[in-house]
């Protein structure tokens, strides 16, 4: 049962209003749906839930660095590459190994303050890990980092299928529910309140098609909440190794070949994503970590006073780069290239030669502007943290959805059904039908023609009127005359024009645009 501190954990109204519904049907239902309401309940007033998921090596785990603000996660190969790992806030840094017989033990942090690469127990035996960590930026999401799919390690796309929701599960395999109240749960329903509740997709120069299978694959909650603009994101990562060469119009360019080929693929993913921000993980992680030093500002201001032509040559490969005969010790070479590569060790030499005087910790925070995570935090805002509470509400509903469907008790199912569509009528919970609507026609499970479906995506998936009527920046009266007339063409076609999944569709679109037009006639 849910007391009055857990309520202040959930992310808004929505959240409230389906773990309202969860504690009035579990009287009404059996005891296993029951435990499964606990499970959603306990989600329901938990940080968001994002995994970060994508290609092996797509920098992933860098990523989650970058993100956290500290090196934590291991990087490239090593078994602990190979788990998923939740990272959760805390207030004392603990790792914890979590095994699939459900007990846990303890895992001591490297010398470096991260968590290992590899484990002194039975790797097979391992489930998943548990990082809690004291970092502000965990008390309101939960960053997941998966190995990756893609992969020729089987039981490593295994695990991230798994915590996508994308296998069907078999009573061998792990879960990725630790509370030991879920004994009592079967498969079924432990898939339907596993897995992630939004999506932050790593793709790197090039996506390929089985991306967007993998993409699509993902579901969120359950089985049948599929990845969409609503609770997927994407970065294109490693930007600075785009040859801007291969990109026509970039005038060689880095950053403007990365947000080109981000446009492209954005067109690629959609309506799979929200967007695709280009990045650099590396320089990224390096300058919010900690990983660059006063010791690497020195040895770039070092290499700043090099002559030109011996420079440019050095920069031609990582190769020349490290064994070039310079005053440069080889080793600090190597470390340069570890934490900048080449892009951000041109970047941070191009910085020191216009202003010689600049400061480490200037020049740091020169490389983190140069390293787009900015664009990357702006758009987690706008997208997940802004939305937590529907998205959450809406997860919360496709697993009590689930869970009924599992029962195999058609009475049950029906009450659960009948409660749903209360709290789904009611005005208050019109985000959630909208957020709905959203990802019933981006998944193609409602058939709408394409500019139909443009606009839903265009209303549903943004938070700004200017954006949601596509007339950013227009004047007053220009948004509200189209707002009301949209809301009028949406109503007419939910009565005349339309299937009957597509009315129901309709019916939101309109009320969303009436709901728009009230707000800009009150302002
Ligand atoms: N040049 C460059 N290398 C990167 C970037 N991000 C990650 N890497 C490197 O790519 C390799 C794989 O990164 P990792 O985070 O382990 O990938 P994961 O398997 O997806 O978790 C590591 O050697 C990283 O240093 C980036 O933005 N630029
Ligand atoms: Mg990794």
């Amino acid at each position: 049962m849910s007391t009055a501190t857990e309520q202040q954990h959930l992310a808004g109204p929505l959240s409230a209003a389906v773990a309202n519904l969860c504690q009035r049907l579990q009287p009404q239902v059996s005891a296993r749906t029951a435990a499964g309401f606990r499970e959603v309940l306990r989600r329901l007033s938990a940080p968001l839930q994002v995994a970060v998921a994508g290609r092996i090596k797509s920098g992933k785990s860098t990523l989650v660095n970058a993100l956290i603000g500290r090196r934590v996660a291991p990087t490239d190969v090593g078994e602990c590459t190979r788990l998923v790992t939740r990272f959760q806030y805390g207030t004392v840094d603990r790792v914890e190994l979590v095994f699939f017989d459900g007990t846990k033990q303890v895992l001591p942090f490297d010398a470096g303050g991260m968590i290992p690469k590899d484990l002194e127990v039975d790797f097979d035996k391992v489930s998943h890990l548990e990082a809690y960590l004291t970092n502000a930026v965990l008390r309101d999401l939960t960053v997941i980092d998966t190995p990756g799919l893609g992969s020729l390690d089987l039981a490593s796309v295994k695990r991230t299928e798994q915590l996508l929701g994308a296998a069907k599960h078999s009573a061998e395999d792990g879960e990725e529910v630790e509370a030991p109240e879920n004994d009592d749960l079967d498969d079924t329903s432990r898939n339907a309140v596993a897995g992630a509740e939004a999506v932050l997709y790593v793709v790197t120069q090039g996506v390929r098609a089985d991306d967007q299978q993998a993409l699509a694959a993902f579901t969120a909650a359950t089985a049948s909440r599929e990845a969409g603009p609503v609770n997927a994101i994407a970065v294109l990562n490693k930007a600075d190794t785009i040859t801007p060469e291969s990109v026509s119009g970039s005038n060689g360019d880095v950053w403007t070949a990365a947000r080109l080929l981000a446009e492209k693929q954005a067109s690629t993913l959609k309506p799979r994503v929200a967007d695709v921000i280009p990045v650099i993980g590396l320089i990224a992680e390096s300058a919010e970590s900690g990983g660059f030093t006063s010791a690497d500002a020195d040895a770039l201001r070092q290499l700043s006073g090099l002559d030109d032509a011996i420079w440019e040559t050095m920069l031609m490969s990582a190769d020349i780069f490290t064994t070039w005969d310079c005053d440069v010790p080889t080793g600090t070479r190597v470390r340069l290239l570890e934490t900048l590569d080449l892009y951000g060790i041109r970047r941070a030499v191009d910085a020191l030669r216009a202003e010689p005087d600049l400061t480490a910790g200037a020049l740091r925070r020169k490389l983190l502007d140069a390293s787009g995570l900015a664009g990357v935090r702006t758009r987690l805002d706008a997208v997940f943290r802004a939305r937590a509470d529907g998205i959450k509400a809406a997860a919360a509903l496709a697993s009590v959805t689930a869970l009924a469907h599992a029962s195999g008790d058609p009475g049950e199912r029906q009450r659960v059904h009948d409660a749903i569509e209360v709290l789904l009528a009611k005005p208050e919970a019109h985000q959630l039908r909208l957020l709905e609507a959203l990802t019933l026609v981006t998944s193609g499970a409602v058939n709408m023609p394409e500019d139909l479906a443009e606009e839903v995506l265009r209303v549903g998936s943004s938070a700004e009127v200017g954006e949601q009527l596509g007339m950013k920046g227009r004047p007053h009266n220009e948004l509200t005359a189209y707002a009301l007339e949209r809301a009028g063409w949406w109503r007419s076609f939910a009565s005349f024009g339309a299937t009957p999944a597509q009315s129901r569709v309709a019916h939101v679109i309109h009320r969303a645009y009436f709901l728009i037009w009230q707000q800009l006639k009150a302002q």
